[in-house]
C-alpha cells in the first residue's frame, strides 16, 4: 500500500509543502496515540484554563496544541501558525514559505466520552511584498495550498487535498504509517442525510428554519423525499462522513448571543472543509457567498457553514435568497 509521502511525491507536490505535511503526520500519530491511551494516560478532562474563544480548554487541547506548535516552529518551511487555542499567530525563528492555520483537538467535548474527535488544518503560502503579522494569513480560502483534516475514531485517518484530488490515508497502527486507502474521494451529488443541532432550531433564521421543516416533512412535503439525521457534535467527523458517502452539514446563524451569531470558525474550520469539499465535488457556502470567496478579517472569525453534496447545499441556499442575511 502507498505511503503518504511517496503519494505525495507521485503527486508533484513541492519537497517543501511535503515537509509541512509530513511535521502536521508526526503531531497527528502522537496526538492518536494519546487519545488511544485515554485515561491511562492521564489526558481526559479539563485545565482551569479558558482560550481565546472563552471555552473551557480541554487537556488534549492544550497537548495537541503544543504538539503541533512546537513541530510547526522548528520546521524551516513554516513562517508563522495560527491556531485555535493561541490568541494571536505564532511567527517562527525561520523564514519559511508557509502559513499554517491549525484546529489542534475539533469536537473537543466527546473527548471525555471516547467520542469521535479531530485535527484540522489549511496551508496558505506566505505572501510577498509588505504583509506582515496577522494581516499574511488574511486570505480568502480558495488560496490554500492545500487542506485536511485527521479524524480520530475507530481508525485514525488523514483526509487532504494539495489542491488536486481528495485522499485518504488509515494510519497502520502496526507500523506507525499513513497509507492510502482511498485515491479519490467524490461526494454525491444528492442526499437524503442531513446533520445539524436540532437542539438550537428556535435560535436561527427563517431560511435555515424553512429549509429543515420540509426535510423534515419527508415524501409527504415539498421535497418528497424522506431525510434522515446525524449530528456527531465534531465537524471533522460529520465531515468525513459527508466525504464518505454525501449528505449536508450546516452550522447556521443563530440569534442567541448578537456579538457572536456564528459558531465555526472561518480559518481553520470552514474554509479548510470547504476546499476539501468542493475538490470531492461537493459545495460550502455560507448561504449568502461561496465559503472560499471570503476574505477573513480576524484569524478567529466565525461564519455560517453549509456544505455537502452540491445538489442538497444548492437547494438549501435557494431558502436564503428568499430571506436577506441576518445581521
Ligand atoms: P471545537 O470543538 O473545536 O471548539 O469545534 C466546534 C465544534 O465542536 C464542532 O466541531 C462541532 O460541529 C460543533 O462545535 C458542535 O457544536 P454543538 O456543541 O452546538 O453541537
Amino acid at each position: 500500500m502507498k505511503r503518504l509521502l511517496p503519494t505525495l511525491r507521485a503527486d508533484q507536490t513541492s519537497e517543501s509543502l511535503i515537509s509541512v505535511i509530513n511535521t502536521i503526520q508526526i503531531a497527528a500519530k502522537e496526538i492518536s496515540f494519546r487519545l488511544h491511551q485515554g485515561a491511562l494516560a492521564g489526558v481526559l478532562g479539563s485545565t482551569l484554563d479558558e482560550n481565546i474563544q472563552g471555552e473551557t480548554q480541554k487537556k488534549l487541547d492544550v497537548v495537541a496544541n503544543q504538539l503541533l506548535k512546537t513541530l510547526l516552529l522548528e520546521s524551516p518551511n513554516v513562517h508563522a501558525i495560527a491556531s485555535e487555542e493561541e490568541d494571536s499567530i505564532v511567527v517562527s525563528p525561520n523564514s519559511g514559505d508557509y502559513l499554517v492555520a491549525f484546529d489542534p483537538l475539533d469536537g473537543s467535548s466527546n473527548i471525555d466520552i471516547n467520542g469521535a474527535v479531530g485535527t484540522i488544518f489549511s496551508i496558505l503560502r506566505k505572501p510577498g511584498g509588505e504583509a506582515s503579522g496577522e494581516s499574511m494569513f488574511l486570505q480568502p480560502g480558495k488560496a490554500q495550498v492545500a487542506a485536511g483534516y485527521v479524524v480520530y475514531g475507530p481508525a485514525t485517518m488523514m483526509v487532504l487535498t494539495t489542491g488536486k484530488d481528495v485522499r485518504t490515508f488509515t494510519l497502520d497502527q502496526t507500523v506507525g504509517e499513513f497509507l492510502l486507502t482511498r485515491e479519490k474521494a467524490e461526494i454525491p451529488d444528492s442526499t437524503k442525510e442531513f446533520a445539524i443541532n436540532m437542539s438550537n432550531q428556535r435560535h436561527w433564521g427563517k431560511a435555515i428554519s424553512e429549509y429543515i421543516a420540509d426535510l423534515l416533512q419527508g415524501e409527504d412535503g415539498p421535497r418528497k423525499k424522506n431525510f434522515n439525521m446525524r449530528w456527531n457534535a465534531a465537524m471533522v467527523a460529520d465531515v468525513h462522513r459527508i466525504i464518505t458517502r454525501g449528505g449536508l452539514f450546516t452550522y447556521p446563524w443563530d440569534k442567541r448571543n448578537s456579538a457572536k451569531p456564528f459558531k465555526l470558525r472561518l480559518m481553520y474550520e470552514a474554509a479548510p472543509m470547504a476546499l476539501l469539499i468542493e475538490k470531492a465535488g461537493g459545495k460550502a457556502s455560507d448561504g449568502y457567498q461561496r465559503l472560499l470567496d471570503i476574505v477573513p478579517t480576524d484569524i478567529h472569525q466565525r461564519v455560517g457553514v453549509i456544505l455537502g453534496s452540491a445538489e442538497e447545499v444548492e437547494k438549501c441556499v435557494d431558502y436564503h435568497t428568499k430571506h436577506p442575511k441576518p445581521d
